[in-house]
This record gives C-alpha cells, structure tokens and sequence, in this order.
C-alpha cells in the first residue's frame, strides 16, 4: 500500500525539501497551500507534476491553518497516515509586529489540527515543527530537557503547540512528536531571515547590483545546520517504535558576525566596507544564543548532519551568485503550477 503524508507547509523552505524526500521514498504527498494572489509554489518547481497527469503522487489542495472545517475535511478526505505540520507565521522579527495573529497560526493552529485529526477519527501520526526558540533566554547548550523561556511572541506560540502535542499523545495515545529544530538553512530559505539576507546581499554587491547591507544584532549565536538534513530526521521521528520528542542540532556555536564573514570572505569581499547597522533589526528581547545537544537523535534515531558552517555558508553564497546569473541571463524560467 502506498503511504500518504500530509505537509502543512508544504511551499516553504522545510516543505518542500520533505516532500521530495517523501517523494523519492514512494510517498504519495498531499500539501496544503493558500490562495495567494501571486505564485507562492515556487520552491515546489522541482518535484511539480501536472494536475492531468493520471500517474501523479504530488496533490495540492488549498487551505490554511486558520480554518479548522477545511482541515476536517482534508483529512477525512486523504486520510494520510503521516501528517507534518511545518505551517507557520515562522519569522521572529515579525511576531513582534503581528502578536496575535503569529499565535493563532504558530500556536493555537497545532490544537485545530490535532482536534481535527481526532474528531475525523483517522489513525495518523502527527509530526509538530517545534523550535529552539522556545529555550530563548535559557542558556546553552540545550536539550529535549531543558527548561524553556521563549523571548518572542514567536517563541510563545511555539511552547503552546509543543505542549497541545505532548497533551494529545497523553490523552488520546496519539502517535504526536515534537521535533525541536535548531536553525537550519539552505539556499531555499525565505529572503529575510539572517543567514539567506547575508549571501544573497553578497551575490548582489558583488554584481554591482547593491551598494550596502543593513544588518541587526550581529552577536548572537546560532547553531546553523543544512535544512534537506533536517527533513529526514523529520521523518525517522515518525518511523520510530514510539512516539517521542527529539532535538535536531549540529552542536556548531557561530555569531551572525562569523557568518557574515564568512559570506563575504568566500566571495572575496571585505565585510567592513558594506555591512551596515540598522536597529529596525533588532528585535525587543533577543536571543543571545541556542547551541544544542542532538545526542538523544543519534542515538535512538542514528541522525548525525554533516554539513556544518562554514561549508553550509559557501553553499549558500554559491547558489546566490549562480541563481542572479541565471535570472540576468534569463536562463530561470518560472513554472506555472
Ligand atoms: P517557512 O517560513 O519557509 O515556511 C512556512 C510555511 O507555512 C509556508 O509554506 C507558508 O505558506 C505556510 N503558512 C504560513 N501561514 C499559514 C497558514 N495560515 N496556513 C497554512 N500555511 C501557512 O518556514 P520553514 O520551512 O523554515 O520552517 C518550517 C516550520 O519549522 C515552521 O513551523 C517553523 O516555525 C519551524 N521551524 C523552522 C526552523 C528553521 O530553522 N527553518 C527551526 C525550527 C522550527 P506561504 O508560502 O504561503 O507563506
Ligand atoms: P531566528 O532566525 O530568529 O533564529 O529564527 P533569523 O535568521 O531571523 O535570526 C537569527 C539571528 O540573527 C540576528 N540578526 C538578524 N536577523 C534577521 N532576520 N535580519 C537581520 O537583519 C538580522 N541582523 C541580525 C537576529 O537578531 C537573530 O539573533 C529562525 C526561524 O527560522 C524560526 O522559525 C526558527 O524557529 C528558529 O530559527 C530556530
């Protein structure tokens, strides 16, 4: 029999690499994607398959984690036997702006799903997209035990899902874990998060294409990995014997000063000259540092990522400079899905 997953999420950085990983492992993959009035499947043009290709195992089906009657009826409809809720308002920055709505989509969307996967009585297992963020001002390094104290509303939303997770599979002895992800990164990830701002911004200075690079707090530590690495400890969670919470990290510590020198330096570009500071970058309360403990994943799940800093940053920068060459030189060429 065929597996079916489910990927909230499915036209972000993380989706997509999972669905083409659940893909090539036989999955038929079913995404949820909102209407938006421009194309938001970009990253999805690998792996995309006509509609009226009767021989297809990629299905898209409009929806959104804020109505909990079409999340009802989608899973009673494809009744998957794997659901990833990776949907998210997913930027830190931002959930300062936007409190409330970051905790209707980030936080209480997990409770909606989880409730709809109960009321439509299916036997599925449920994959929650937990972060680091929710440890914020605990110090490192940081485990699945490790007490949390997030430091933006982001952060807030996220322990309420983790919690809503752990809540059910005590409850209701649903199949529901938690993946504590640390940062991790790709040439997919979204324009405005720090690592992707900083190579892309090194792709275009050194095209001549931007004079300078705003940048925020440039001393905090991440623990930056490589995003397809990721997705398939995702997906080992859910093929272990039972349901658990794991931390996926590298156990790498580097400042975002390090990566922006690192950038620059793989382009031979001098980061004094451009880097800029512009406080609307700042956040309100910071996190000064997440470096965490994977050593629980190892073990039981035999996950262990091998691309690290300061590989991932020249893949990365790479991709940039290749992908503006190919949009100058009208060599990309959008799919209309
Ligand atoms: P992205 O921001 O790249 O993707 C977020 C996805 O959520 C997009 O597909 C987006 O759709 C979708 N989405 C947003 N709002 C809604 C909504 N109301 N209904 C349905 N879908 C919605 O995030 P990543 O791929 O980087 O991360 C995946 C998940 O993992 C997120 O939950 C994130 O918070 C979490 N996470 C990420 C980490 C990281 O380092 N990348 C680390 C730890 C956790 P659209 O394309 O239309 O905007
Ligand atoms: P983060 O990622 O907040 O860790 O959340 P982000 O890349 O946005 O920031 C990392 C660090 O860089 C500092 N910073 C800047 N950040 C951005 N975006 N833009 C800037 O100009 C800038 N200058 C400095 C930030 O202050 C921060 O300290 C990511 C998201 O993917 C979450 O969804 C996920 O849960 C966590 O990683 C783990």
């Amino acid at each position: 029999m065929t597996k079916k997953a489910l990927i909230t999420g499915i036209t972000g950085q993380d989706g997509s690499y999972l669905a083409e990983l659940l893909l090539e492992k036989g999955y038929d993959v079913h995404g949820i994607v909102r209407r938006s009035s421009s194309f938001n499947t970009e990253r999805l043009d690998p792996i995309f398959q006509d509609p009226h290709d009767s021989d297809r195992h990629l299905f898209l089906h409009y929806g959104d984690l804020n109505d909990g009657v079409n999340l009802i009826n989608l899973i009673r409809e494809i009744n998957p036997d794997e659901v990833y809720n990776l949907g998210a308002q997913s930027h830190v920055r931002v959930s300062f702006d936007q409190p409330v709505f970051t905790g209707d989509v980030t936080g209480i969307a997990a409770m909606r799903l989880l409730e709809a996967i109960r009321s439509a009585g299916v036997e599925t297992k449920i994959y929650q997209a937990s972060s680091s963020e929710m440890f914020g001002a605990t110090p490192p390094p940081q485990a699945e035990d490790t007490p949390f104290y997030p430091r933006s509303p982001y952060g807030v939303a996220k322990v309420y899902a983790y919690w809503a997770t752990k809540n059910y599979r005590e409850a209701y002895g649903m199949f529901a874990v938690n993946g504590i992800l640390f940062n991790h990164e790709s040439p997919r990830r979204g324009e405005t998060f720090v690592t992707r701002k900083v190579t892309r911004a090194v792709a275009r200075i050194k095209a001549g294409l931007q004079p300078a690079l705003h940048m925020g707090n440039l001393d905090a530590v991440r623990d930056w990995g490589y995003a397809p690495e990721y997705v398939e400890g995702m997906w080992r969670m859910l093929q272990h014997d039972t349901p658990q919470d794991f931390v996926l990290a590298t156990g790498t510590a580097y400042s975002v000063k390090d990566f922006v020198r690192m950038a620059f330096e793989h382009a031979d570009l001098e980061w004094e000259k451009y880097v800029k500071h512009d406080e609307r970058y700042e956040r309100p309360t910071e996190v000064d540092a997440l470096i965490g403990d994977a050593s629980k994943a190892e073990r039981e799940l035999g996950w262990v990522p091998k691309v690290l800093p300061p590989d991932l940053v020249k893949i990365m920068v790479d991709a940039d400079i290749q992908q503006l060459d190919d949009e100058r030189s009208g060599r990309k060429v959008r799919i209309d899905h």
